[in-house]
């Protein structure tokens, strides 16, 4: 006898193959390269024992309830959850499965990049390069800003926090300084107000997760209070950042420069006003897309999947 599995994406192909192998899976599964539309979703969820979504996936209690009863897991590929309804998924009894730890260090490793893309104008100089804007030699041309003996403030300094001041240490940050909910062990850094680390901070990394009390929390007057020459980088979430007051600010030069690869909406529309300021790199979202991530975080969905179906416990459950 099946169980029904759905999935809204096609995954990295060992993990794909390796779902299509299980005997024990009626798999429905989205094959275009865009979202599975929410109509699609809404129709294809019914009966379905096990979901295995993304990001873009809004998982509502609409969607939710249009499973049914049997429904028994969710599990996401990414370590963020706030695209799920965790109430309502606690009312049905619904486990939820994630992918932590794994995308740590490919999602640092971005975060360090738009910090030294944002830093070191790589907009502009790729502009320059390929549209004729290089003509000529000039001192102060493309000048950007320097790690050595600066401050770095990190905004929820967690598993991914800790790894980008790692990079970033080795650039020559001095001084780490982070705002959160609770002191961090072991971390040479300081625990300090959200206002003193805007106001001491030459590269401002946000890495906490979005949530009620973190929502816009980024607006004009946090950037009015942050330095002239700060660099300000988002690899959580669109929603941490008041987006009109993110491009107030680098267009007024409040602050130098923002490397963003969240933002809202996702996709960016073309006419956002983000687009046009060449002090603001944007990437798609692709913080944990590694090859070795992303096959890695399919495994361990798949591997969720295989568990609950079995009415085992899940490996890689999200814990409310
Ligand atoms: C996603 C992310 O995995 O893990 C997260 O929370 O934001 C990314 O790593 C990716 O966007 C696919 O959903």
């Amino acid at each position: 006898f099946l169980s029904k599995v759905v999935a809204t994406r096609r995954l990295l192909p060992d993990s794909q193959a390796r779902l299509e192998r299980q005997e024990n899976i009626d798999l429905v599964q989205w094959q275009g390269d865009n979202t599975m539309p929410r109509d699609q979703l809404l129709k294809d969820i019914k009966g379905a024992e096990a979901l295995i979504c993304m990001l873009s996936d809004k998982i509502d209690k609409e969607v939710l309830e249009a499973a049914g009863p049997q429904l028994k897991l969710v599990t996401t590929l990414s370590v963020g959850f706030d695209h799920v309804d965790l109430k309502t998924a606690k009312e049905k009894n619904i486990k939820i499965g994630y992918t932590p730890e794994v995308l740590t260090d490919a999602t640092a490793d971005l975060a360090a990049l738009l910090t030294l893309a944002a830093a070191r104008n790589m907009k502009q100089g790729i502009d320059a390069v390929q549209n004729g804007g290089w003509q000529d030699w000039r001192a102060a041309w493309l000048c950007g800003h320097q790690f050595t003996g600066k401050t770095l403030g990190v905004v929820g300094l967690g598993r991914i926090g800790q790894a980008v001041a790692k990079r970033l240490g080795a650039f020559g940050i001095d001084r780490l300084i982070y705002w959160g909910r609770t002191k961090k062990e072991g971390v040479d850094g300081e625990l300090v107000s959200m206002d003193e680390l805007l106001k001491d901070s030459d590269f401002v990394l946000v890495c906490c997760p979005l949530t009620p009390d973190t929502k816009e929390m980024f607006d004009y007057e946090a950037f009015k209070k942050m330095k002239k020459n700060a660099i300000f980088v988002n690899i959580s979430r669109g929603g941490v950042v008041k987006q009109d007051d993110l491009a107030r600010a680098l267009k007024e030069k409040l602050i130098a420069g923002a490397g963003l690869d969240v933002t809202t909406p996702e996709p960016l529309p073309l006419d956002d006003p983000l687009q046009s300021l060449d002090n603001c790199v944007v990437l798609p979202h692709i913080g944990s897309a590694t090859f070795e991530t992303r096959e890695t975080m399919c495994g361990m969905m798949i591997d969720n999947v295989l568990a609950v179906l079995e009415d085992k416990a899940i490996p890689y459950e999200l814990k409310r």
